[in-house]
């Protein structure tokens, strides 16, 4: 049996996800984890660290890391890369100031060796603000479709309302699952099981904590 074979299938027995939650501060990250966990969403602090959040979704264990978008939090994100299945990019689809710099953000992350391979599903946010920009609108202006290197998608959703947060958490399942696992889910509803958080682990450490 090769190596491949083995890997592949311990991952089968534990049916585990990596998911990484990036994205500019102040884009949803963790409202929509929130939300998806049935959690109160009308108050939210920003994230200084990150938070862990498990999520039974289908067959799957998904662990989500949710980590602190500020710019001075930014050189920490590499420390999370380790081992990830797919990168979820959370952008505020009203702010249009920032847009450039959420493009130049995310193109930056896609050239590292370790989110290689992972699967990656924009989130255009905030679609609930009225002259949000559209999904093809954020499609553009952050040059999704000059992105060979990964498998995504862009899914507008509204972390206040609830639209299309399950789809997308469905994508991610789907695209990750068909990579490591040769199958597929339809659709399911996540139910939470655990929280957890922490303080960013400095960008001289190393690897995720
Ligand atoms: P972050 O984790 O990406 O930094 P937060 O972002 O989840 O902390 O959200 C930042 C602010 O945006 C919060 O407002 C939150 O309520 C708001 N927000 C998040 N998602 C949505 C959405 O889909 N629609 C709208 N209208 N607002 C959203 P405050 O006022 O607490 O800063």
């Amino acid at each position: 049996m090769g190596l491949l074979t083995i890997i592949r299938k311990n991952r089968q027995k534990e049916k585990e996800m990596r998911v990484l939650f990036l994205g500019l501060d102040n884009a949803g990250k963790t409202t929509i984890l929130k939300k998806l966990n049935d959690e109160d969403i009308t108050s939210i602090s920003p994230t200084l660290g990150f938070n862990i959040k498990t999520f039974v979704h289908g067959r799957y264990t998904l662990n989500v890391w949710d980590v602190g978008g500020q710019r001075t939090l930014r050189p920490y994100w590499r420390n999370y890369f380790e081992q990830t299945d797919a990168l979820v990019w959370v952008v505020d689809s009203g702010d249009r100031m920032r847009m450039r710099d959420c493009k130049e953000e995310l193109h930056s992350l896609l050239l590292e060796d370790r989110l290689a391979g992972a699967s990656l599903l924009v989130f255009a946010n905030k679609q609930d603000i009225l002259g949000s920009m559209t999904d093809s609108e954020i499609e553009q202006a952050l040059d999704l479709p000059s992105i060979k290197s990964h498998e995504w998608t862009i899914i507008s959703c509204s972390a206040v309302t609830g639209k299309n947060l399950i789809e997308g958490l469905d994508w991610v399942v789907n695209s990750v699952a068909s990579r490591l696992y040769y199958s597929t889910i339809t659709s399911s509803v996540p139910t939470n099981s655990e929280t957890e958080r922490g303080v960013p682990v400095t960008p001289d450490h190393g690897g995720a904590p």
